[in-house]
C-alpha cells in the first residue's frame, strides 16, 4: 500500500452546504472513493456489508485522500446482480451512512431509487449519483431540484448493442436528461456528466469512450469517469477485478488528459498517486 499522502484544502463551503464547484476547481481531478455495502458488487461484495467493517474501509479511503466517499447499497453490475427494494437497500446504509458522514468528507448516495437518495439526503449524503441519469425514477429529478444538491447523470442502457456508435448514443442520453433536469429546475451548476464505463456497452465501446471522452466536453459540463477494476481491462489482460490496478489507473490517467474532473476508484491512494503525479509532470510542459 501507498503511505498516506497530504491532502489538499477541503471544498469547504458555508456550514452543511457542499460546495462542488471549489471541488472540481483544483488542479487535479477529484477522487471519488467506492465504498460498497452490498453482498454482490462485481469486485467487493460481501467485504463491507459488516458496518464496523465498511466504515474502517472508509475511514482507510479518506486517510488515503478520497475527496468524496460513494456509497453505494445495490449492485448495479450488469450480470448476475439482484435487483432490491428501496426498503432493503435503506437496511444495508442505515447502520452506516451516518458514521461514514461523520468521517468529514462529502459523501454521494449511488442509488437509482429517489426514496433512498431522499434519505440519504436526509442523513448527510450531499451528492446523489444516478446511474440511470433522472431516466429510470420519475421523482428523481424533481428531488434534486428540490435539494438544490449535485447530481451525477450516468449514461446507461439496458443491454449492450456492438453496432451502435456509442458516443452519439451517449450524447442522446445526456441531451434527455438534460432536458428533464431543465424542466424539474436542476441547476446547470449542480449537473456532472459520467459516460458509464462498462453500463450497457461493449468492452470496445468502454474503450472509445475513453479515447474519445474529450467529445464529450461539448456540453460544458464537468466530467466523472469511473473505470475502476472493470471488465473491459480484462479483454486487454485477462485478469480477475482484484488484478486490474494498472488497467485502472491507465484508463483514469486517460480520462483525466482528456478533462474528467472526478474519477471513482476502489484503490484510492494509488488513484490519488497516480493523478497527481501526472497533473505535476503536466505542470513541466
Ligand atoms: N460504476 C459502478 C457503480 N456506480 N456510478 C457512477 N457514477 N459511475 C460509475 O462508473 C459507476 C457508478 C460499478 O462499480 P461498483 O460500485 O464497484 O460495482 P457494483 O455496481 O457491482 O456495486
Amino acid at each position: 500500500m501507498i503511505a498516506t499522502m497530504s491532502r489538499p484544502a477541503r471544498a469547504a463551503g458555508p456550514a452543511g452546504h457542499f460546495d462542488l464547484t471549489a471541488l472540481l476547481s483544483r488542479p487535479c481531478p477529484a477522487v471519488m472513493g467506492v465504498l460498497n455495502v452490498t453482498p454482490d458488487s462485481f469486485s467487493d461484495g460481501g467485504q463491507f456489508t459488516a458496518p464496523e467493517r465498511a466504515l474502517t474501509q472508509a475511514r482507510r479511503m479518506v486517510a488515503e485522500g478520497a475527496d468524496i466517499i460513494d456509497i453505494g447499497a445495490e449492485s448495479t453490475r450488469p450480470y448476475g446482480s439482484a435487483p432490491i427494494s428501496a426498503d432493503e437497500e435503506l437496511k444495508r446504509l442505515q447502520p452506516v451512512l451516518s458514521d461514514v458522514v461523520g468521517l468529514g468528507v462529502p459523501v454521494s448516495i449511488d442509488s437509482m431509487k429517489s426514496a433512498v437518495v431522499g434519505w440519504a439526503l436526509d442523513h448527510g449524503a450531499v451528492i446523489a449519483n444516478d446511474v440511470w441519469g433522472l431516466q429510470r425514477d420519475p421523482g428523481m429529478a424533481g428531488l434534486v431540484a428540490q435539494r438544490n444538491v449535485p447530481v451525477i447523470i450516468m449514461h446507461n442502457r439496458d443491454r449492450a448493442d456492438p453496432a451502435i456508435d456509442i458516443m452519439k448514443d451517449i450524447a442522446a442520453f445526456f441531451t434527455h436528461s438534460l432536458d428533464l433536469a431543465a424542466k424539474a429546475g436542476v441547476s446547470q451548476d449542480n449537473i456532472v456528466l459520467d459516460p458509464g464505463i462498462g453500463f450497457g456497452k461493449t468492452s470496445e465501446q468502454s474503450m472509445t469512450v475513453l479515447a474519445r471522452l474529450h467529445e464529450l466536453q461539448r456540453f460544458g459540463l464537468p466530467l466523472l469517469v469511473g473505470a475502476s477494476r472493470k471488465r473491459f481491462i480484462s479483454v486487454v489482460t485477462p485478469s480477475e477485478p482484484h488484478q486490474r490496478l494498472g488497467g485502472s489507473i491507465a484508463a483514469h490517467l486517460t480520462a483525466a488528459k482528456a478533462g474528467a474532473r472526478i474519477i471513482r476508484a476502489h484503490d484510492v491512494a494509488e488513484t490519488v498517486q497516480a493523478l497527481r503525479v501526472a497533473a505535476a509532470i503536466r505542470e513541466q510542459e
